[in-house]
């Protein structure tokens, strides 16, 4: 049945693809929450307290139907939220016309969206009606943080000497297009990100290119509030970056190709937490892996796992399947793909769409790109081969697929939620945190994650006995269990 207009339907503030999208979204978030204990679990424990009572938190992150889960957490624990996604092709627009209709959330994001439309939508996730801005933000990567930093950046200048933001060093698609609509928008209003600022206290990352944004900005004293590094908590980067990507890097290769892995010889570069589960996954197909890494102690890791370490150079030519999972820039080079075997299939799992030489690739002479289907291209050399290139070089799990699955973003999102409780509840983190600096969550809120999860595995838990804890130094028997240090 169709429920009554919501507050924000009516209001019209919001912008999504197609808001009757919104019966299969509800149904799906209904499936979503089954799978997600840890977020249920605040609403039962935080949702009559109301924490969030009159807190506004926006959110760019991709705007799927678990973090759907995550928004109608926030608003269930008295939030008020505007969201918007941190990538152009991850949105699943059912998921968006489902919190519209709701009301749970004003929301402005849908699947394929330009990347001057990107911006406006981050843009419109952190501007309430009335011009104020956040209390609090939930970024993945740090888009939303540098649009706010940047347009304080390019209001003063512009203030000072009537200058524009000057994008002539810009490199790739999305910081261009961020100072192209910086310029657009700071003579509008000169005020406008320095009035939504105002409120702001905090923001809680979820990713690791976001993190690393984060510490950078602090080492430069050019972060202002205070920084919560979501993605080095356990019970984050240890299973959505590994076993997340575990599940969602294959989905995407083969909803976009549908091509047979097994047999296949497969390349991922960079042995991290996403590296480690994606070469599982393709492992898991009978595809023969081998990995490229720079850090030693990585390279070594993959090694005792029985995958070859490689250079891009020594491979290329016979490899089927490229996967860049860095953080880091120019990894899948257009003189390497030049070299590829006809029909390589190359995608990219890391936040950033700079891992694959995009650009290197559209400047090449009488080079062809010949669309198959959204997010999936086929571009041909002159010489006749072509390499498949997945989401344009932007992460391929989340834009050729539905990114990873219920159960192991709940873990990441419940130290979402408990990050953003730490930002208003001193007491909640046990640390008083002050601006400028970047904290992860205490071991025993990263604990706690972990136990919310396990009634729904079956899985029992043995109980320490208190002379036990005492023999190996713990403090009590409910942990903390390891010291900071501990690795995992
Ligand atoms: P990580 O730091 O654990 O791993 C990255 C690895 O890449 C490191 O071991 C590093 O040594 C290696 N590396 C760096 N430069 C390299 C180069 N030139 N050649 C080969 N290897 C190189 O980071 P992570 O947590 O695995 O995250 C990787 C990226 O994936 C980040 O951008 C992160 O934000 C993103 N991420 C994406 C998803 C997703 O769903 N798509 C999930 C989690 C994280
Ligand atoms: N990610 N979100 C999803 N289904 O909503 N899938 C992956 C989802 C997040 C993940 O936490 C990772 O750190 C980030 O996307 C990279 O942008």
């Amino acid at each position: 049945m169709e429920p009554a207009q919501s507050k924000v339907e009516s209001s019209g503030d919001y912008k999504v693809a197609d808001l009757s999208l919104w019966d299969w979204g509800r149904k799906e978030l209904e499936i979503a929450e089954v799978e997600m204990p840890g977020l249920m679990e605040c609403r039962t424990r935080y949702g009559e307290k109301k924490p969030f009572a009159g807190k506004q938190i926006s959110g760019s992150l991709h705007m799927t139907i678990q973090t759907g889960v995550l928004i109608e957490t926030l608003t269930a624990m008295g939030a008020d939220v505007r969201w918007c996604s941190c990538n152009i092709y991850s949105t699943q627009d059912h998921a968006a016309s489902a919190i519209v209709k709701a009301g749970t959330g004003n929301v402005f994001a849908w699947k394929n969206l330009s990347p001057l439309d990107y911006w406006e939508c981050t843009l419109k996730a952190c501007t309430w009606p009335d011009g104020s801005g956040p209390d609090s933000i939930v970024d993945d990567g740090g888009d939303m943080t540098m649009l706010i930093l940047e347009g304080i950046k390019a209001e003063e200048k512009y203030e000072a000497t009537g200058e524009l933001p000057d994008d002539s060093k810009c490199v790739y698609d999305d910081e261009i297009a961020l100072f192209q609509f910086l310029k657009m928008k700071v003579p509008e209003n000169t005020q406008r990100f320095r009035k939504l600022a105002k409120r702001l206290i905090g923001i809680t990352e979820e990713t690791t290119t976001g993190v690393a944004r984060l510490y950078q900005l602090s080492a430069l004293n050019e972060f202002p509030w205070i920084g919560i590094n979501v993605n080095d908590s356990v019970t984050k980067s240890k299973f959505d970056n590994v076993y997340g990507c575990r599940h969602s890097s294959v989905d995407g290769v083969l909803r976009a190709t549908d091509v047979l892995i097994s047999g296949k010889k497969v390349l991922i570069c960079g042995y991290g937490d996403v590296g480690k589960g994606t070469a599982q996954a393709f492992k898991a197909q009978n595809a023969q892996v081998c990995v490229t890494e720079v850090d030693p102690i990585c390279a070594l890791q993959a090694c005792m796992e029985g995958f070859r370490v490689v250079r891009m150079e020594t491979v290329q030519h016979e490899i089927d399947i490229f996967i860049s999972a860095t953080g880091n820039k120019e990894i899948i080079k257009v003189a390497n793909m030049e070299k590829m075997k006809n029909n390589a299939i190359v995608g990219n799992i890391g936040h950033f769409d700079n891992e694959i030489d995009m650009n290197g690739l559209k400047a090449y002479p009488g080079i062809q790109k010949v669309n198959i289907k959204p997010q999936t291209d086929r571009w041909v050399f002159p010489d006749g081969h072509g390499v498949i290139i997945l989401a344009e070089g932007r992460l391929l799990n989340l834009g050729c697929a539905t990114g990873h699955p219920s159960f192991v973003m709940s873990n990441s999102f419940t130290n979402q939620v408990m990050a953003q409780m730490s930002l208003y509840d001193p007491t909640f983190a046990g640390t008083k945190y002050e601006n400028g600096q970047i904290y992860v969550l205490p071991k025993h809120l990263d604990e706690e994650v972990a136990r919310l999860h396990l009634p729904a595995l079956g899985a029992e838990l043995t109980e320490l006995e208190p002379e036990q804890a005492s023999y190996i130094g713990l403090d009590g028997v409910r942990g903390p269990f390891k010291k900071g240090e501990y690795r995992y």
